[in-house]
């Protein structure tokens, strides 16, 4: 189901799903007389309805199964949204991570536009995608849409770092973007920059085996720097296409790891000729972490000057919002979602496909 459908789903009014009269009835007589009363609805004024009342405005004669069957049935019914509605409606975009002041925005739009009551509930869902569009929209002018894709330097290699928090799928991204390149006919070298722990070597390994790519390593422990190093100069001798470097995933120690990305910056600067190479520094986040993630990007931007973002387990992610926040706050883009474990498993990223498929 797409992001707004479960947005618009989770509205109670549209979609009370009582099965009988008794139960609606209750309730309504529960917020008749509850402290919300006092509010003025947009629907009905100052009074709430009866059943009846709220029947005959369907053209029903009895409650249907679910208030979905309303829907379904007369699809251009005009719904009326009061004002706990909106707050559900704003609630919801929040916890699908499209950040508070998105929502807000939104909502508080909806409710200038709506004062006068009725909306089509096809419309509802419009005005979402075409204000979410548009606020994409500006920020694909500021940065530009050719930014969302991944460009591959005309001469020479191109650099690609994947930085992140462990376990946020960094290692997996190499493999997915190995195959990628792999299977659009480049040629690709893997560096394993993350020495610190044995079992990364071995993951990138197997992937490297697995993609079909070339593989640069160093014993356990050694500097990230020095593996890099070794990568770019097999690059320069063998032409190399893309070098994907592999880091460890370590934040808690902020200094180390901006001595080891300066280090490995300088190592790429010095041993490739200017304006001959491309670097790319790639922030992987899960999109699973929702809003957590950006305080990790804003972290890791300070420190190395971050240029996109992959977002992974973006599988069964109803947290397609995340993606919104973090172009608006952040001022990055995502350049590719992580759809699953495989190494298919890897979306480039376009405005277009990506709300055509999760809205
Ligand atoms: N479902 C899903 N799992 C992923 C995705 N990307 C990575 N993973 C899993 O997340 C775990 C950590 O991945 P790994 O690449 O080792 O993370 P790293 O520590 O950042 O290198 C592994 O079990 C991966 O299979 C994704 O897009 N979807
Ligand atoms: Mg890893």
């Amino acid at each position: 189901m797409s992001f707004f459908k479960k947005i618009l789903n989770k509205i109670p009014f549209l979609n009370k799903d009582k099965e009988n009269k008794a139960e609606l009835e209750e309730e309504m007589v529960k917020d008749a007389g509850s402290a919300d009363s006092s509010e003025k609805s947009v629907f009905f004024g100052e009074r709430k309805p009866t059943l009846e009342e709220i029947l005959a405005e369907h053209e029903l004669k009895s409650v249907p199964q679910t208030q979905q069957a309303i829907l379904d049935e007369k699809p251009d019914e005009r719904i009326k949204l009061e004002k706990r509605d909106l707050e559900t409606l704003e609630e919801e975009l929040i916890r699908s991570d499209l950040g508070v002041n998105l929502a807000m925005d939104f909502v508080e739009k909806i409710r200038e536009q709506i004062k006068s009551v009725e909306i089509y509930r096809d419309e509802l869902q419009k005005k979402l995608q075409d204000y979410l569009l548009s606020a994409f929209d500006e920020i694909l002018r500021e940065q530009g849409s050719e930014k969302f894709a991944l460009e591959l330097s005309k001469e020479g290699p191109t650099v690609v770092m994947i930085l992140g928090v462990n376990g946020v799928g960094k290692t997996t991204s190499i493999a997915k973007l190995a195959h990628k390149f792999k299977n659009e006919g480049k040629k690709v070298l893997i560096a394993a920059g993350d020495t610190f722990r044995a079992a990364a070597e071995d993951q990138l390994r197997t992937w490297a085996e697995r993609t079909g790519t070339d593989l640069i390593e160093m014993p356990h422990g050694s500097k990230s720097s020095a593996v890099v190093y070794k990568a770019i100069e097999k690059a320069k001798e063998e032409s190399y296409d893309v070098v994907l470097v592999d880091t460890a995933g370590r934040l808690h120690n902020k200094k180390n790891l901006m001595e080891e990305l300066s280090k490995i910056k300088q190592v790429i600067e010095k041993n490739l000729e200017e304006g001959k190479y491309l670097l790319e520094t790639m922030l992987v986040l899960d999109s699973s972490m929702g809003q957590n993630s950006l305080s990790q990007a804003e972290a890791f931007n300070e420190i190395c000057d971050l240029d996109s973002i992959i977002l992974t387990k973006f599988d069964g992610s109803s947290k397609a919002g995340v993606v919104f926040s973090i172009a608006h706050k952040l001022k990055l883009p995502v350049k590719f979602l992580g759809t699953g474990e495989k190494m298919e498993d890897l979306e480039s990223f376009s405005v277009e496909s990506f709300t055509r498929k999760y809205f």
